[in-house]
């Protein structure tokens, strides 16, 4: 049987990053089917061209993932491909809090033949099984022999052919740069980011997450040395490319036990398997400087660190008073002591929230050490004590909002504020920490960095600006160049200074 995957865009970005759960799937399919990807954000699809598709391709079935976000869109695709007799599974995690919703059993159209809930390593090969007899079934939980639910252990996790796999859609150079950056120094030809799990779960359970909930507050490791062959093996392939290969390691809190993640990165580097890498880690794990040592020497780039307010009534109220405002530029400044920097998450229309947090939280950024701060605003998610919590106070607005999704657009009212204020203050958050002025700042607050540092943080800043900013067509991006031409002139010039050893000039903060 041929099988597709398939990932909807998510109508923001574009070829960011592959999803791991297409890939880990493909490699747990029993053998005999034949998988084929396609992520929507690399390859943009309507209905119409994925029916059509699913028919000339032959495909038996069709498994489709999607976040709360993407599901609208990924009902329509569903519902396109069952339209010409194609059987279609869900997963992931909305589905897994909304199955009857996917499966039409609250009074709506239905989308999906069969969901699988839940962690889907193990049901997957049942799936595929069921599927090629014609037997699917309509439910497929992750439960054993009792009928109690069981949570795959990670021990025996899947070698994922990274030196194989097809990543051409995921290349994030663009083609016409392609010939000349293979040549230059390391080679750029190719860079592409690959997600990669060293472990699930988290046991904090913030209000409004699903993590705690989904993949429970168990927590399991894949052994240090299937990660390691992982590591090796991308950089393998990044080399024999003349390319370059990050690592987004997508564990919810990578270092949620810090005795394991030491000694995961200690292999690491005794392998010599470093690659450039992120991963998401809470602000009170990064109080161990050993451990910050060893992000650095392990090639830890970047940290996206859930920081979520700077006031601790809010934290408290979301059920993360273990975060500490207070620390935050201490943390901060161990990191980028060690020229590793954070992306720093921020979360608006909290219930302590008035007017002017936006500046409130800026002034508190423009004292810590460049960055990458993105705001968003507070989502109750299904499922989420946060979506328990405001629909038994009567204060969701739009309690099915996913069915019509609208970006950056809040679902229930905030308490001391309205629904748009607390819309302005994201918009003020984005507009003022990604205008050219705070993209030069970001540049020059780093002079006594490296180059290639302070270029790192300036393109990623620029990308960055997308998540609020639409900019997915050639003509937004020769704008955003336009405005920031002063510091590009700046960094081009000290690049060409530096290469030919000549004095570089001092970079200008754009007008
Ligand atoms: C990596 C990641 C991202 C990346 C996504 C890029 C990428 N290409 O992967 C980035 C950082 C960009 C991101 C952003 C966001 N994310 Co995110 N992200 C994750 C994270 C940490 C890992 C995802 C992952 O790969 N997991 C590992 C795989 C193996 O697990 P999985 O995807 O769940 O797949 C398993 C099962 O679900 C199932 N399955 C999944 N799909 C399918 C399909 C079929 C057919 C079948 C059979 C089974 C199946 O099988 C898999 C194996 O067991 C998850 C949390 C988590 N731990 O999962 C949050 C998570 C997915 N993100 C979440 C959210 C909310 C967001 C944001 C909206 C945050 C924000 N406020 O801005 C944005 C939106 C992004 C966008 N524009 O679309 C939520 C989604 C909850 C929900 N109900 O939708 C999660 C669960 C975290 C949370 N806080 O609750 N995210
Ligand atoms: S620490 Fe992060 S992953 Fe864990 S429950 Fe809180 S928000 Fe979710």
């Amino acid at each position: 049987m041929r099988i597709l995957l398939y990932n909807p865009d998510n109508g923001v970005t574009r070829n960011f990053m592959p999803h791991l759960w297409m890939f880990l799937l493909q490699a747990l399919t029993p053998a005999g089917h034949e998988v084929v990807l396609i992520d929507g954000n690399a390859q943009p699809m309507d209905e119409a061209g994925l029916a059509q598709y699913v028919r000339e391709q032959n495909i038996g079935l069709v498994g489709i993932g999607a976040m709360t976000r993407m599901i609208a869109k990924a009902y329509r695709m569903a519902d396109a491909v069952r339209a010409v007799g194609v059987p279609v599974v869900m997963g992931g995690p909305h589905v897994t809090e909304e199955f009857e919703e996917a499966l039409g059993r609250d009074g709506g159209v239905r989308h999906a033949d069969a969901v699988a809930l839940g962690e889907a390593d193990e049901t997957w090969p049942k799936i595929v099984e069921d599927a090629a007899r014609g037997t699917l079934k309509e439910v497929y939980s992750p439960v054993d022999d009792f009928g109690q639910e069981r949570k795959p252990s990670l021990k025996d996790y899947p070698a994922i052919p990274w030196d194989k796999i097809n990543l051409g859609q995921f290349n994030l150079v663009p083609k016409m740069f392609k010939n000349t950056l293979q040549k230059i120094g390391e080679g750029w030809g190719t860079f592409r980011i690959i997600p990669m799990e060293s472990g699930r779960g988290c046991p904090y359970g913030c209000e409004f997450c699903t993590v705690t909930g989904f993949f429970g507050d168990s927590i399991r490791f894949r052994t240090n040395e299937s990660v390691v062959n992982e590591l090796l093996l991308l950089k393998a392939r990044a080399k024999s490319e003349g390319g370059q290969i990050a690592v987004f390691f997508i564990d919810d809190n990578f270092a949620i036990n810090i005795k394991r993640t030491k000694s995961l990165l200690r292999d690491i580097i005794a392998a010599n398997a470093q690659v450039h890498w992120v991963a998401q880690i809470s602000a009170n794990l990064l109080r161990d400087e050993e451990l910050v040592d060893l992000i650095a020497a392990s090639g830890g780039k970047w940290v996206f660190i859930g920081m979520e307010s700077i006031d601790p009534a809010n934290l408290a109220d979301v059920n993360k008073g273990f975060n500490k405002p207070g620390e935050y530029a201490a943390v901060l400044q161990r990191l980028a002591n060690r020229n590793v920097y954070a992306i720093t998450s921020f979360i608006f229309g909290m219930d302590n929230d008035t007017t002017g947090v936006a500046d409130r939280t800026l002034k508190e950024i423009r004292t810590w050490p460049p960055g990458l701060p993105i705001f968003g605003l507070l989502t109750p998610l299904p499922a989420t004590p946060l979506y328990k919590r405001l629909e038994a106070a009567g204060r969701l607005t739009r309690p099915k909002h996913w069915q019509k999704f609208i970006p950056f657009e809040m679902a229930h009212t905030p308490l001391k504020m309205s629904i748009s204020e607390a819309h302005a203050e994201v918009k003020r958050g984005w507009a003022l920490s990604y205008s050219a002025e705070a993209l030069a700042h970001a540049v020059t607050a780093l002079k006594d960095k490296p180059l290639g540092y302070r270029i790192n943080i300036f393109i990623a800043r620029m990308c960055f600006r997308g998540i609020y900013f639409p900019q997915m067509g050639p003509v937004a991006w020769t704008k955003l160049i336009l405005q920031n031409r002063r510091t590009i002139y700046g960094l081009v010039c000290e690049g060409f200074a530096t290469w030919r050893k000549l004095p570089a000039p001092a970079v200008q903060p754009a007008a």
